[in-house]
Formats: C-alpha cells, structure tokens, sequence
C-alpha cells in the first residue's frame, strides 16, 4: 500500500534501500495492509550519514521508520529491522502471535535471523567483490561454509513446516529478506528442497511480491 498521496499525515514514513534489511519491512507493511511512504537512503551515495537521518537512525543504517501515529497516538521512529518488524506486528496484531508460547519460535527464529543468516552472507557479499585475490579467499572460505551452515539449520526446521515459527510471522519476513540474496552469496536453493519450497511459496504471495517491488522516491 505505498502511496504516493503527500498529503496523508497517517502515513508511516519509512526511509530504506531495496535491500535485504529493507524488504523485510516493505513485506511487513504490505502484508499488513498498512499505508505508508518509502523515501529513498541511498547508501551508495551516503545519505545514510546525513544529519536528519542519524536523528531517527543513530546506527547510520536503513531501514527506519516515523510512524505519527505511535503509542499514545504520539509519532513514533523505530530503527533496525527487526524491531521495525515486531513494532508493526505488535501495532496490527498481524504476523506475531499473542500467547507467550507461540511467540518464543518468532523471537527465537527473528534472533537467529538478525544475528546470523544476514550477517554471515552479507560477508560473502563483502568478499566476494575484493580484488585481493589472497583476502577474498580466506573470506569467502570462512563466510560461505557459514552461510551454507546457516542454510541447511534453516532447511532442517522447515521439515514438514510451511513457515519458520508456527503461524506465518515477521520471522519469515526476516529470513526471506536475506534468502531473496541466494544468488549473490551463491546458494543454490534446490541444494535445501524445504528452503526452496517455503521460499517460492513466500514469493508468490502479492504482498511479498508488493513489497519486494517498493518504489522508493
Ligand atoms: N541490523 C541492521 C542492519 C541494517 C543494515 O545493515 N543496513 C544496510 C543496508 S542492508 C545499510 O544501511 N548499510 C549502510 C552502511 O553500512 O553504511 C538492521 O537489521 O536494520
């Protein structure tokens, strides 16, 4: 639901890249069928370091959002994905479960998410582009039995599973925002057949694909 009505106030105004991190939260927003506005941070060109940025993203890193419409009906911004992912499900009530019980796989697979699978392959995506033939060695050595360790966990939980932690949840969103990557850190899919699976049927949902899809102005 990006709009590009300017003159909405109840908009959330996300700031992003069309990146891992910032698909994620394009997802999110489409999913659950919530307004909003994305406003391009190019992080090539360093807009990431502009002083009006930094105020709601001290981290220098996309994505951030302004919600106006925040607790107390008091606006709101929220950096780092992960947290701008549980901040609109606990908003909307959508894509994080209630009970306590079901929500420690969400919080369990989002943390393996934002600590590993994303980190790890955005090393080899680091590496794989050195020159020094010697240094981009040793990375992608390192970081690429990481990430093909990180794929096969994930390829073993979603045995006889359509989704991540239960229910369909920002989890997923997490993990298919990097997943989306494959090609760039060099996985193939079909070497994890649960992975693939659950990826393709994410993908062909409208909303992911909305998402995936953002204009970012
Ligand atoms: N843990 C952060 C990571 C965000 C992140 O790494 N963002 C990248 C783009 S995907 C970025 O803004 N890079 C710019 C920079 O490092 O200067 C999150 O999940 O929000």
């Amino acid at each position: 639901m990006n709009s590009d009505n300017g003159n909405d106030n109840s908009m959330i105004e996300v700031y992003s890249w069309a990146t891992p991190n910032g698909h994620k939260v394009h997802i999110m927003l489409e999913e659950c069928g919530l307004p909003y506005r994305a406003h391009a941070i190019d992080i090539g060109a360093g807009d990431q370091f502009a002083p009006e940025f930094l105020k709601i993203s001290p981290n220098n890193k996309i994505p951030a959002i302004v919600d106006p419409d925040g607790p107390g009906g008091k606006p709101v911004s929220v950096f780092e994905s992960g947290a701008v992912l549980l901040y609109l499900g606990e908003k909307t009530g959508k894509f994080l479960p209630k009970p306590l019980i079901d929500r420690i796989p969400v919080y369990e697979w989002l943390m393996w998410q934002m600590g590993g699978f994303g980190p790890m392959p955005g090393q080899v995506h680091h590496f794989i582009a050195l020159e020094n033939e010697q240094d981009r060695a040793y990375g992608l050595k390192r970081f690429m039995a990481e990430t093909r360790r990180l794929y096969g966990v994930l390829d073993r939980r979603l045995a006889g599973r359509d989704y991540v932690a239960g229910d369909l949840s920002v989890a997923d969103f997490a993990i298919l925002g990097w997943a989306w990557r494959h090609p760039r850190h060099k996985v193939e899919l079909s070497d994890f057949p649960n992975v693939e699976r659950w990826y393709n049927a994410l993908m062909a949902r409208p909303g992911v694909r909305r998402g995936m899809e953002a204009k970012l102005d």
